[in-house]
This record gives C-alpha cells, structure tokens and sequence, in this order.
C-alpha cells in the first residue's frame, strides 16, 4: 500500500466502485432483472452519478465503451476474470497489460485474489507483477480479495475475511475488497487486520433497498472504507436513486433512515 495511490479513484478517502464484469463472471444472466444493462453503455451512464468513484469493467469494454465517457467517469481496470463456464479450482485469467489499461486511460487496477485455491502461488505471482507496474505508472491497487477453494469450508467466515482483507495488506493492494462477514464485529476485525490499508465492501446479489443500506451502514460504523457494488445497483430500476441512498451514506455519513429518504 501507497498512502495517496488510490485517490483517484476516492472521494474524502472513500470509494463506491461501481462493479460492471459481470458478463465475464456471471454471464448475461445477471442483466436479466434490467435487460438494458446489458448495454453497456447503460450501466457507464449509471456510472456519471456524482457518487461513483470508479467503474471496474473488462477490457473489451473498456475498449468499445470508455473512449465516450473517458471525461465523466473513472476507468478502474479489472485485469483478470474467469467464466462461469470454468469448472477447476478457483482460478482467474489476466486478460489485459497494466501497459495496455494505462493507455487506455485507467486510474487503477483491480485483481481478483483467490488465497487458498489450489492455484494460489501462481495467482500471487501474477498479482505481483501486476502491482509492480501499476505502481510505475502511479495506479491504485484494488484486491478483489476472495479466499475460496477445495480446502476453504466457509468463504465469508469472519476469521476468512480477517485473513482476505490482511492478503490485501501483505501483498501490497491499496484497498481489499472483501464479501460482507456477516456482523459489525466481523468488519471491524477485517478492517483491523488490514492496517492502514482500505477495506471496502462487495455488494452481493440484489437484496430490498433497507437491507441493503442497512448492511452498507453497519460495515461503514465498523470502519470500511466504502463499497463496489454491482447488482445492488445495476439490477434496480432506478439506480440513480439507490446511489443517491449509498451517497449519502458513505460520503455523509447518514443514516438508513436518512439515506432512505434521500
Ligand atoms: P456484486 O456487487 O454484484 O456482488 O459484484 C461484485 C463482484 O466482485 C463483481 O465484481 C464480480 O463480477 C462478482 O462480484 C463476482 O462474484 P462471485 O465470484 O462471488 O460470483
């Protein structure tokens, strides 16, 4: 971790990353709630809300995409990725240069860390050299820091993701995001165990407008510093109005009852 390396993709030290590979991970099935998010220009217009810090997309994407709102949003490269057509150990491709992102105007990387698969030692070499060159061309660092595989029996345990926020730290991320351990106390221990390093919250599959902000208040009282999301927001039929929640939230620090109203 670099103190400043991810202030281009945070607003007052935080971030609501606003997580668009799902085509990659999940398939088409994940725009079927909102079928014209499957345009991905859909989803980088969501993205101009004043309350996302950066939109993490796939290269293809980013190529076809980005160029028309390289002046309204912030490119976050999500460098590897796998289908759900893989059946193998937990396990992700890196599909694009840290060069190539930089050219294509991206502020930072994300990287999807897989401790405890069978693939670990390679997926870590690959992060390593992925994190040397961001920090060459002066990019934010973000872990998608998932321990998953044959050997891990409950991914979101709390001591798992005490252990998936400290993999941020160690291996040199800027921020971990990490999947919700289920409590306040379980956050705060993640993010405890994180040092000074950022830890934000994955958003998960849709849940009601309350849950959601609710769960996103509890992980900000414990200390995260903030979201990336992608089907609580792009899977509603007003997004703009879930943001407008999450804004508030987040960057004002307001409760669920303001937020609701917001
Ligand atoms: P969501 O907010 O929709 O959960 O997205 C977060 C994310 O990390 C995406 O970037 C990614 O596509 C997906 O979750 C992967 O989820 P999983 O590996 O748990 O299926």
């Amino acid at each position: 971790m670099i103190p400043g390396a991810d202030d281009a993709i945070t607003r007052d030290g935080k971030a609501l990353i606003l997580a668009y590979d799902h085509g990659l991970e999940h398939g088409p099935v994940d725009f079927e709630p909102v079928p014209q998010t499957t345009d991905p220009s859909t989803v980088f217009d969501v993205g101009t809300h004043d309350a996302v810090t950066a939109i993490a997309v796939q290269k293809g994407v980013a190529e076809a995409y980005y160029p028309s709102y390289e002046d309204d949003v912030t490119l976050l490269a999500k460098l590897n990725g796998t289908s759900n057509l893989w059946m193998g150990e937990p396990d992700s491709a890196v599909n694009w240069s840290v060069d190539y992102a930089a050219e294509l105007g991206a502020d930072a990387i994300g990287f999807t860390f897989y401790g405890g698969s069978n693939h670990e030692v390679e997926m870590a070499e690959e992060f390593r050299r992925a994190q040397e060159q961001a920090r060459e061309h002066d990019m934010g660092v973000v872990m998608w820091s998932y321990p998953r595989g044959q050997g891990l029996k409950d991914d979101t345990s709390p001591d798992t993701i005490a252990y998936a926020s400290r993999l941020g730290l160690e291996l040199g991320a800027d921020i971990a995001k990490v999947k919700y351990p289920g409590s306040a106390d379980a956050m705060n221990w993640a993010v405890q165990s994180a040092g000074d390093m950022k830890v934000v919250m994955s958003g998960g599959s849709k849940t009601s407008d309350e849950a959601f902000l609710s769960t996103v208040r509890e992980a900000m009282d414990a200390g995260a510093s903030g979201l990336a999301v992608g089907r609580n927001v792009f899977q509603r039929e007003n997004p703009e109005a879930i943001l407008d929640g999450l804004e508030a939230v987040i960057f004002d620090d307001a409760s669920v009852e303001e937020a609701l109203g917001a």
